[in-house]
């Protein structure tokens, strides 16, 4: 039963990442400058997600809207990733945004909340 759940689950995932790849538009357009500048910002972040999660795929989808070459690191079942994400972020939730900045690392749970930040700090 479980693992009928989880096949479903992840065939509904792939469908979703299908319908975000056809209707994904384009990405934000900014200056060479402007936009090495938003290059070297994001090289301090790293997303932990699961490929065909729901929430994740919403993440990624703004991730490509704003242009954003932000590291995906799986933390699917065998990945050394998942280890990090719960040593570091106190649970297996995804996504996850891993922030280091100024020697400090946050660890942003909720998709919405992820949203917001790179909407705020780069749209
Ligand atoms: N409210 C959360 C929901 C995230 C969530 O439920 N993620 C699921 C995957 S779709 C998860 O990480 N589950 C833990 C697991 O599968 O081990 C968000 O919007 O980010």
């Amino acid at each position: 039963m479980k693992i009928l759940i989880s096949l479903i689950r992840n065939l509904l995932g792939c469908i979703i990442v299908i319908l975000d790849l056809a209707t994904r538009g384009t990405k934000l357009k900014r200056t060479p400058e402007k936009q090495q500048q938003v290059n070297n910002d994001v090289k301090s972040m790293a997303l932990y997600q699961f490929f065909a999660c729901p929430f994740c795929i919403k993440t990624r989808r703004t991730i490509y809207k704003l242009n954003l070459p932000i590291e995906m690191r799986s933390a699917s079942e065998g990945s050394p990733h998942r280890e990090e994400l719960l040593t570091g972020g106190g649970q297996i939730k995804v996504p996850c945004l891993r922030i280091e900045e100024d020697g400090k690392v946050e660890w942003m749970y909720e998709s919405s909340d992820i949203i917001r930040y790179l909407e705020t700090r780069f749209a």
